[in-house]
């Protein structure tokens, strides 16, 4: 033990369990209790964290101390450039597991033996915001899994959302561009409602398949772990003897789809702009395991050859209905990071990683990102050994003759660093390998060299259309809402006008409502088309995401409103129905103290009313006594709460008192299938069982 002075006087003695004062006389920890000691990065103990190395009380600080130098030094560099695009993400561990052996059409290791799991790094991204907006924006969501294959490093670098807004990676600055904040003035952040995006969108018909999709409800999930997965591209797998095929790749949510409404989302952003990612972090530490399926579309050169569009194009899908889905494998995340910046900011996602099995196509746009992803990460994260990483690391044997640069943390050994060399063994390091290395397919190439797109890419409409025409009333009403929206804050009146010309090209009715929403007044012309449209596809049904909802609450959340005075038999009555159906369950309360229920227990809140907005549930319930609904009634939050429930077609459950709040939000008790009352036995679970379908559509279109 021992003791000295600080700079108010006091002495202060260290070892075991002892405080120490700072300057303001507050009290701090020093080490000890099995805390180990501060040191700098040299390793030298730290023996005063709080004040800076002075001359006398009042003097100048001393420029050798070394300890304050370090730590504002590193502080100073913490930052490293966001990524240009998907700079918002959220990532975590897990892995994947082969159902079955693809050995007949692939060769890659990871599908080889049935019950096999590769670890895998997934990271969830929005598109054009920067690193701090909010989750819920009206966004692609970026969907990339890092697969540590024993055969290397596979990045599947996906979207949630099968196609592009461009087919040339040529156009790709350009759309970014248009979709971030004008350069002038620097807003607006993290939407592309405004001139420059629709601009831009309406000037390049090839991205009007796309902007169905991103003005769909796919755009504002409500949950990372309920949103689909693809790889976009047409990629192949390769088997040993050297035959392709070509795959399209798909994540399939065990949990079902479902997003929110785009009201849901602008409050949302408001009341929780880290929604996703917390819904993320809770449900893994839950142990409700976000899980996917991996489906592969798989077709030859007949099928490519007859089908009605390039399969090179990322501009086209191919319908589920036509080339089924096989489902191969489960990724299931089950651990969050242990640190966000080393882990999911210093991922590198990177098309190139690709392994023996897998090969590319000449679809533009991934020819393209093939060497945008290296090079960006090297500005990012600022030198070409960010492979060393913990988290970009192969976790298979890797061994290889580049050498050294910025922040090389591997320590090759052995005298030879080139090959051919003579030494021998392993002094002479590693050598080809013929047999298992990567190899390409040997896909014959010839042409002119010239800068053209082939024929088949300049029909823009014909599969917007065809999703258009999949989604279900509900869907198609959400859509024209979302152009609306979006190009009502655009100023340019000829952009609008553009945007709607595009619009009658997929579909009429969608056009005439755009333009009756912008009021517009006559609906312009139609834009000429390159290629005519063809007229005869099917709806498909796979492209809705009403129509392939959850059915089930399982990994959904109820929020109960409940007041001083609540019936306690009625409330644990719901809780367990809840939690019977996989549900998370947060009650909301006047202040998060909580409420004394009616058998005079004290319950802790999760939620202040003015904090848990029911947006941020999937269902709710009044389970508000006589006198808290009336208090309630007058709490602007607490009748937001309500109506917003009411507007956005969720279930509520209403508790036999709360009337007085009800009324206040103008919302009658009963008014639809969707207020189920809850009071008498077998309610509760009456209430789950209808709450099932998530929402009432039936609501919103009344
Ligand atoms: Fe990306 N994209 N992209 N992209 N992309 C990046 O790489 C790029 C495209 C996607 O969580 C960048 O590391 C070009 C399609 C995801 O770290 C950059 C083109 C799809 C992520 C880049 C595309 C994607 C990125 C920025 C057109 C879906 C986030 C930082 C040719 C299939 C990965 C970075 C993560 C990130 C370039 C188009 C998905 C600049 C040039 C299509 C999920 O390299």
């Amino acid at each position: 033990m021992s003791e000295r002075t600080t700079n108010g006087g006091e002495p202060v003695r260290y070892g075991e369990e002892e405080v120490r004062r700072g300057s303001g006389g507050e009290t701090h920890q020093v080490t000890g209790g099995g805390r180990p000691p501060l040191t700098t990065r040299q390793g030298i103990v730290v023996a005063d964290d709080q004040n800076s190395l002075r001359a006398g009380d009042r003097g100048p600080a001393l420029l050798e101390d070394f300890h304050l130098r370090e730590k504002l030094f590193h502080f100073d560099h913490e930052r490293i450039p966001e990524r240009v695009v998907h700079a918002r993400g959220y990532g975590a561990h897990g892995f994947f597991e082969t159902y079955e052996s693809l050995a007949d059409i692939t060769s890659a290791d990871l599908f080889q033996r049935a019950g096999e799991r590769t670890p895998a790094f997934v990271r969830f991204s929005t598109v054009a915001g920067n690193k701090g907006s909010a989750d819920l924006a009206r966004d692609v969501r970026g969907f990339a899994v890092k697969l540590y294959t024993q055969a290397g490093n596979w990045d599947l670098v996906g979207n949630n959302m099968p196609v592009f807004f461009i087919q040339d990676a040529l156009k790709f600055p350009d759309l970014v561009h248009a979709a971030k904040q004008e350069p002038d003035r620097g807003f607006p952040q993290a939407q592309t409602a405004h001139d420059n995006f629709w601009d831009f969108a309406s000037l390049m018909p090839e991205s009007t398949h796309m902007l169905l999709w991103a003005m769909s409800d796919r755009a504002i999930p409500r949950s990372l772990r309920f949103m689909e997965g693809f790889g976009v591209h047409t990629f192949r797998l390769v088997n040993a003897d050297g035959r392709s095929t070509y795959v399209k790749f798909h994540w399939k949510p065990k949990a079902g789809m479902q997003s929110v409404v785009w009201n849901e989302a602008v409050k949302l952003i408001g009341a929780d702009p880290d929604f996703h990612r917390r819904d993320l972090w809770d449900a893994i530490g839950a142990g409700d395991l976000p899980e996917w399926e991996l489906g592969l579309q798989l077709f030859d050169d007949d099928f490519a050859d007859a089908f009605p569009f390039d399969v090179l194009d990322p501009t086209k899908l191919i319908p589920e209905e036509d080339v089924p889905i096989r489902r191969v494998g489960r990724l299931v995340l089950d651990r969050v990071v242990d640190n966000f910046f080393a882990e999911t900011e210093q991922v590198a996602f990177c098309t190139q990683n690709i392994v023996p099995g897998i090969d590319f196509t000449n679809d533009p746009l991934l020819q393209g990102r093939n060497f945008s992803y290296l090079d960006t990460q090297l500005k990012r994260l600022g030198g070409p050994n960010f492979t060393q990483l913990p988290i970009n690391a192969p976790k298979c044997p890797m061994a290889t003759f580049q050498r050294d640069g910025h922040m090389a943390t591997d320590v090759p050994t052995g005298r030879a660093n080139y090959e051919p060399n003579s030494w021998p063994g392993e002094e002479g390091g590693p050598r080809e390998d013929p047999e298992h290395g990567f190899r390409s397919h040997a896909e014959a190439v010839a042409g002119e060299k010239r800068r053209v797109r082939a024929e088949l890419f300049a029909d823009h409409y014909s599969q917007a259309r065809q999703f258009y025409l999949s989604q279900t009333e509900v869907e198609q009403a959400h859509i024209a809402a979302a152009f609306t929206f979006e190009l009502s804050k655009v100023e340019r009146v000829d952009i609008r006008r553009r945007m709607v010309a595009g619009l009658r090209n997929v579909d009429e009715g969608l056009a005439q409502q755009v333009c009756d929403g912008l009021g517009l007044g006559e609906l312009p012309e139609a834009l000429p088309a390159a290629r005519a449209r063809v007229d005869d596809l099917k709806p498909s049904p796979a492209l809705s995401l009403l129509r392939n909802g959850p059915q089930t609450l399982a990994g959904r959340k109820l929020g109960v409103l409940v007041s001083d005075g609540t019936d306690a038999a009625l409330l644990d009555a719901l809780l367990a129905a809840a939690e019977e159906e996989g549900m998370t369950t947060e009650l909301v309360a006047p202040a998060v103290g909580g409420v004394r229920t009616s058998d005079g227990e004290q319950r802790p809140a999760g939620q202040q009313v003015g904090g848990g907005p029911s947006v941020l549930y999937d269902a709710v319930a009044l389970l508000v006594s006589a006198d808290g609904a009336a208090q309630l009634a007058g709490h602007p939050a607490a009748k937001d709460f309500v109506s917003d429930a009411f507007a956005h077609a969720k279930f509520i459950g209403c508790g036999p008192d709360a009337d007085a709040l009800l009324a206040a939000a103008g919302v009658e008790r009963g008014a639809d299938e969707g207020l189920v009352d809850l009071g008498g036995p077998g309610d509760a679970e009456a209430f789950i069982t209808a709450a099932r379908a998530v929402r009432l559509w039936a609501r919103e279109a009344a």
